[in-house]
């Protein structure tokens, strides 16, 4: 919500809004749920001027990865399996084995480190550099709606 406030975008490639997200195999929320986002696509070096010519805000998915190590660490251990929500908009939080999933931590340093660079020298940040998201959550290669 604080992104369709604020005007951000959805970075291309993507994997879909994950907002609400109850149904893997058809990508769908649950009713009433998810958040509908414009999508950018980078243009020339990556994504900039947007929402706006001058700024730069936009989201960009990760994954797989998780919360917290994704710019820390080279892998991360994730407990949920997936989905988090029912076809009918319920919690589902069931607890999975503890598995690992790798962080791209690197490339978003770097994708970080260019941004900030970009803003100090008074141009328009750019976003680059981030691999494609991927809609598998445990990172063995079977994507989520195949599972
Ligand atoms: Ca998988």
């Amino acid at each position: 919500m604080l992104a369709r406030a604020g005007g951000w975008a959805l970075a291309a490639p993507n994997v879909g809004t994950n907002s609400g997200m109850a149904n893997l195999k058809a990508t769908t929320p649950y009713p009433g749920g998810g958040i509908e986002l414009d999508v950018v696509a980078p243009a020339g070096e990556g994504i900039h001027d947007t929402p706006k010519p001058g700024v730069t805000a936009v989201m960009i998915q990760i994954g797989p990865t998780q919360h917290g190590t994704n710019s820390s660490q080279p892998r991360g251990k994730r407990t949920y399996a997936v989905p988090y929500n029912g076809e009918d908009g319920s919690l589902l939080a069931r607890k999975a084995d503890a598995y690992a999933v790798p962080s791209p931590y690197r490339e978003l340093h770097a994708a970080m480190l260019r941004f900030f660079d970009d803003a100090f020298r008074g141009k328009v940040p750019v976003v680059s550099g981030m691999p494609a998201a991927v809609r598998d959550t445990d990172a063995d290669g079977i994507i989520d709606a195949m599972e």
